[in-house]
């Protein structure tokens, strides 16, 4: 397949200028004085037309005969903005600016006018934007596959301090930058019933009689490489039906009804699920998985046989399909499906290929994420796909019983199948049983998932399971996200740390003594970045940050397992201090928290309605007198990390021990040069090793002393022993933060009272406070504080999924980069 290349596209700002107003006048027919989200779409048509040259040549590189590709499976691909990082990474930034400049336009205004792409929940869904961004700068041949959601994550407003959830229909303007290839669209079946049968050649088949198909069409969106001439692709499947409505019943005049399959077919793609912590139980959910599972692998299948293979027993060494978390790993029976049932194949050739072709990683030890499907649903909307799940499990139990004869408590631990009231397929062992490989995401959790979680597994099969470490980009999360930090950093070392960010490293000989102008442009650098954030802040919670006080940030979603409350406890405690008078070696702080609770998790957002009321106070009481002042962000998302992430002096990572999988806003914090106070907890612990102790505010139990205490906590000793945390729990039970409504906390302080807390937050609280201390006394000496900003950053390169995904491809991928011709 050599496709014929197109004729590159000049980037000087008058061809840029001249292809925009073209764009706006004849494409989106706008004129001067529109609506300026115009403006951002012909922009961003402008620059998708270039990157479509390159786009163009890496495909015809990937579909080369004999190239091996990797597909990464995801359910969430929290991409943010496109077109800001694409003008970063197609170093056409300044002439674009230019360009714009003729149409009376700042490029600044223009770029924030694209809607955020929120098609994720968090930390997963935002690794699989990095890591695509990644691969394309490494020129690996990966497609990013998932779901076009017609909905992303919802916004979230406050009202009266409590969050309420907006849908969030970012597509209502068009996506300017997505590419409908209707060509390649798949048929996905439910629904029906299985027909066993011999065919012409006396060989047992099987047939799948569905009956309530669905259309899954790709489109597709560019993913450029850092200045590299590479563009990847995001594959991203929108449901729709097979028919576009039934004419009988339309004819007959039952209009509602003659839409009603078309409609139930477009729900598949609608929503994204708003809960970081999977949904259980829902069947729409269990539809998205295998629409996107099957569509996908069939993609991948067509793929292939048109590169001109049609000996399956090279299929796995072609392809490798990463399932990133549980949510795509019925794509392990799907392969299963097609390899037995539509390619002819006897099912141990089928189990060998497959199994050389699936990766799974796992991203949270949480029980409740694990997923587990009844097996009614099962039956009910993928019959064949559970016949092929029970022929999987049998045969993998004799492996079992094999291994471990007579251990029937072993072998129902390990079963695919749970048995019980209602018997349920355990997703993550499918997923275990059907891959090569199967990793963590930080050095801790990927011990723990061996130690504990997946040790029977761990016992059969110790060479499956690896350790990959997350990372960032640093491109979004630097390059683009801070440029005065990019500026001032690419002065003194060049600019080659933003492809290769082990080389930060050089940063660490300009941290002595002599180097005082660079301390002061970094402490500007950072002043800067604070008073952008400032500016938000005002605007959107109406609270007044002063940039020279410390900056002590948490944004990430609200869950009782990051313990956003233990920080509130902190910022309770400073305010009675003030209070009390007790302001000794005082510094002055701004705390901002920030983030989503899923809809239904009914006491996160009892959290948020603490934190704003406790804000109310503090910031309206004159005694406090910008001593301290507390914002809680709304609406956190990729694009307002973008600003707060360079502003941030100190960075909160405080989960529970052994509860954060990684985290990788701390890694974000890291490389823009705030101080972490964090547990000893997912990649915290690299981060601390890397930084080095003394550049790292580390407190509470670890993972092992946590499952210790578990057995027997005693919350209410540490608020009997405890002067400090008596005083703040006292507040809270006097209901001092919620006069007008009596009561409403109650689940809150019941929750961290009790002997059955699982995140046993008052056990931190001391260790907390004292490390907290730590960093108000670090904070006086500002010198010393620079220092260790810059040896953060310094100390940051292991963090970029650059180093991720060249773990991912020496280990489990084996590519070979491509992509276009530098
Ligand atoms: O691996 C990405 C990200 C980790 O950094 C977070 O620590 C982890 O919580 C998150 N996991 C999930 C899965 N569901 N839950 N909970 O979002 O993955």
């Amino acid at each position: 397949y050599v496709p014929v290349p197109l004729d590159p596209l000049p980037n000087d700002a008058e061809s840029l200028g001249s292809d925009f107003q073209r764009y706006l006048s004849y494409h989106l027919g706008r004129f001067q004085g529109c609506p300026p989200v115009y403006l951002y779409q012909a922009l961003a048509y402008t620059l998708r037309d270039r990157l479509t040259v390159d786009w163009r040549a890496t495909w015809g590189d990937y579909l080369q005969p004999g190239k091996r590709r990797a597909y990464y499976m995801s359910l969430e691909f929290l991409i943010g903005r496109s077109l800001s990082n694409n003008l970063l990474n197609m170093g056409v930034g300044d002439a674009t600016q230019q360009a714009l400049l003729n149409y009376c336009a700042d490029l600044e205004e223009v770029v924030s006018e694209e809607p955020d792409a929120g098609l994720g929940n968090g930390g997963l869904g935002r690794l699989a934007a990095c890591f695509m961004d990644s691969c394309a700068s490494l020129r690996l041949p990966v497609i990013g596959y998932g779901i076009r959601y017609e909905y992303g994550m919802f916004r979230q407003r406050i009202e009266q301090g409590y969050q309420v959830e907006d849908p969030d229909h970012w597509l209502r303007d068009g996506h300017p930058w997505e590419v409908e290839r209707a060509e390649y669209t798949q048929r996905v079946q439910f629904g029906g019933y299985t027909e066993h049968y011999i065919d012409a050649n006396g060989t047992r088949r099987v047939r799948w009689n569905s009956k309530d198909d669905v259309l899954a069409i790709p489109f597709d969106m560019p993913i450029s490489g850092y200045q590299n001439n590479t563009v990847n692709t995001l594959r991203l499947w929108k449901a729709t039906a097979t028919d576009e409505f039934n004419l009988d019943e339309f004819n007959a005049g039952s209009y509602s009804e003659a839409v009603e399959a078309k409609n139930h077919a477009e729900h598949i793609s609608m929503v994204l699920y708003p809960n970081d912590s999977s949904e259980n139980g829902k069947e729409l959910r269990l539809r998205q998985q295998y629409f996107l599972a099957s569509a996908s692998i069939k993609d991948a299948v067509r793929l292939w046989e048109r590169q001109g293979n049609s000996d399956y027993s090279l299929f796995a060494a072609d392809n490798v399909f990463q399932m990133n978390d549980t949510h795509p790993t019925v794509a392990v029976a799907e392969l299963m499906r097609i390899l037995v049932d539509k390619k002819g194949m006897g099912w141990d050739e089928a189990w060998a290929i497959t199994t050389k072709c699936m990766a799974y990683t796992n991203h949270t030890l949480l029980p409740e994420a694990l997923e587990r499907w009844p097996l009614h649903l099962f039956e009910k909307l993928l019959p064949r796909i559970l016949e092929i799940i029970y022929e999987i499990n049998a045969r993998f139990l004799r492996e079992v019983s094999m291994k471990w004869p007579g251990d029937t408590e072993r072998q129902r631990r390990m079963s695919i199948i749970e048995e019980g009231n209602v018997k349920q397929v355990r997703m993550a062992w499918l997923a275990i049983v059907g891959s090569f490989s199967i990793n963590g995401v930080a050095a801790l959790h990927s011990q723990l998932l061996v130690d504990g979680l997946f040790h029977d597994f761990y016992e059969l099969w110790p060479d499956k399971f690896n350790n990959k470490t997350n990372g960032v980009t640093p491109r979004r999360w630097v390059a683009h996200a801070n440029p005065g930090m990019t500026a001032l950093i690419s002065s003194k070392i060049g600019n080659g740390w933003i492809a290769d960010l082990s080389e930060l490293q050089r940063l660490k000989s300009l941290t002595t003594k002599s180097n005082d102008d660079f301390f002061a442009d970094w402490q500007a650098v950072k002043f800067a970045n604070k008073q952008r954030l400032a500016k938000l802040v005002l605007q959107e919670c109406g609270v007044e940050f002063d940039p020279s006080a410390l900056f002590d940030v948490q944004v990430k979603r609200i869950h009782e397992y990051k313990r956003q409350l233990l920080n509130l406890l902190h910022v309770i405690h400073l305010y009675r201090r003030i209070k009390l008078g007790r302001v000794e070696n005082w510094a002055n702080r701004c705390v901002l928290i920030g983030g989503k609770a899923a809809p239904g998790y009914v006491i996160a957002k009892r959290i948020i309605k603490l934190i704003n009321s406790v804000a109310d106070m503090v910031n309206n009481d004159p005694e406090v007198d910008g001593k301290l002042k507390v914002a809680f962000l709304p609406n956190y998302r990729v694009s307002s990390m973008e600003i707060i992430a360079p502003a941030a002096n100190l960075s909160e990572q405080i989960s529970t021990a052994g509860k954060e999988a990684s985290g990788t806003g701390n890694m974000k914090f890291m490389m823009n040069g705030a101080l972490t106070i964090g547990t000893y907890d997912g990649a915290n612990i690299e981060i601390l090793e890397a930084a080095g102790e003394e550049n790292f505010f580390l407190f509470g139990l670890r993972a092992d002393e946590v499952d210790a205490l578990r057995h027997d906590y005693r919350p209410w000793t540490y608020v009997e022993q405890d002067e400090d945390l008596r005083g703040v729990i006292d507040w809270l039970r006097s209901g001092h933060f919620n006069p007008c409504e009596p009561g409403i906390f109650d689940m809150v302080l019941d929750g961290l009272l009790s002997p059955h807390d699982p995140w046993m937050t008052l056990a931190d609280f001391r260790s907390y406070v004292d490390a907290q201390e730590r960093v108000s006394q670090a904070w006086q000496d500002q010198t010393h504080w620079t220092r260790m900003s810059i040896l953060n950053t310094a100390s940051s390169g292991f963090f970029s999924t650059d180093r991720t995904m060249l773990e991912y491809n020496r280990d489990i991928w084996k590519l070979v980069p491509g992509g276009a011709v530098e």
